[in-house]
């Protein structure tokens, strides 16, 4: 049976026309999965074989305008991107979805607030902003759950991407991917912070979107990761309630270097570790064997993410001065 279009779904959830209005502008924050979304069911709607759990971080995101224009222009950071470029072409046809035939030309202006040393992929951030502004722009009067499930069809990990706190996105079991859709968390943790520890510079081979296909056609250690997946969603949602941070911390180190060994198993293999990533991580862990609560995550890339906790801000800084304050976040506060 072929797999429904991205246009059906929309086509099916919004039967009237879209009504541009003047211009809109909206913001989206980053977010960090502690359990990973790593598959999917369902590439052309982004469906994901599991469930998966992130923190958002603040003020660090994406911001979006829209606005007509004589010619479809995309901006992102002040300059103006070739309309060939995979980001315009992604960007456009994305829009094309909302916009469906109606005749007007827009500029997007997308400025990211991650600092570009963060190390942070923006296409979480990007296309959440990007589906609130057509939201507004189209007057599409969306529910939240459908605001959520459409931006899961631009970038997966966009679904989550709407919320601030601790979200989880379900997997849903549809085919039409409309249970598939991020919520957060009504629980808050004052003093979580997360530390980006940017490594390399050197941009990788393989993205995640090719990177989970190979994996999920290759990888034989992949039959056990949806097992582990729901398993370690379900420790961190009880951990989270109390607020027990060995266990989150513990559980979420555990699901990305589990998620690395599916990887790393592919054919041709996958690593996306270079010899800086191991050396942190052997720091993460000494520095956590003399006492101080210290946990690493890390996803498609060289870089890691530390997990840790306001009280340990001065040991932890004082064994990775690069993490720089600017760089850790408590998406509480
Ligand atoms: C995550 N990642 O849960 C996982 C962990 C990377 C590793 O979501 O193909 O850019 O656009 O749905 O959302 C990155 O994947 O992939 C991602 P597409 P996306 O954060």
């Amino acid at each position: 049976m072929l797999s429904i279009t991205k246009g059906q779904v929309i086509q099916t959830a919004l039967p009237q026309p879209p009504k541009p209005g003047l211009s809109a502008e909206a913001f989206a924050p980053s977010n960090i999965a502690l359990c990973k979304y790593w598959g999917k069911r369902n590439a052309e709607l982004n469906l994901p074989v599991n469930a998966s759990l992130s923190i958002s971080l603040g003020d660090l995101g994406s911001r979006t305008q829209i606005q007509p224009a004589d010619e479809d222009q995309v901006w992102l950071n002040g300059e103006r991107l070739a309309p060939e470029s995979s980001f315009s072409r992604k960007v456009i046809s994305f829009i094309d979805l909302f916009r469906r035939g109606l005749q007007q030309p827009v500029r997007v202006d997308t400025q990211n607030t991650i600092p570009t040393s963060a190390g942070l992929a923006s296409s979480a951030s990007g296309f959440a902003a990007l589906m609130l502004v057509l939201n507004n722009f189209y007057q599409l009067n969306l529910s939240t759950q459908q605001l959520s499930a459409f931006a899961r069809m631009g970038s997966g990990s966009a679904s989550r991407s709407l919320f601030n706190g601790f979200v989880e996105w379900h997997k849903g079991h549809r085919d039409d991917g409309m249970d598939s859709f991020a919520e957060p968390l009504s629980q808050t943790w004052p003093g979580f912070c997360i530390g980006l520890l940017k490594l390399c510079t050197t941009e990788k081979k393989v993205d995640s979107r090719a990177g989970m296909q190979r994996t999920l056609e290759s990888a034989p250690l992949y039959q056990a990761w949806p097992t582990q997946a729901a398993q370690d969603l379900q420790t961190l949602k009880q951990a989270i309630c109390r607020r027990d941070f060995t266990r989150l911390g513990e559980t979420a180190e555990q699901n990305a270097l589990s998620m690395h060994a599916t990887m790393i198993a592919s054919w041709p293999p996958l690593l996306y570790w270079q010899p800086e990533s191991v050396a942190a991580m052997q720091r993460v862990w000494a520095l956590r064997a003399q006492g101080t609560e210290i946990y690493l995550t890390m996803d498609a890339g060289p870089n890691l993410k530390l997990l840790f906790q306001e009280a340990d801000r001065g040991a932890v800084m004082s064994v990775f001065p690069e993490l720089q304050a600017v760089d850790i976040v408590a998406p509480f506060d």
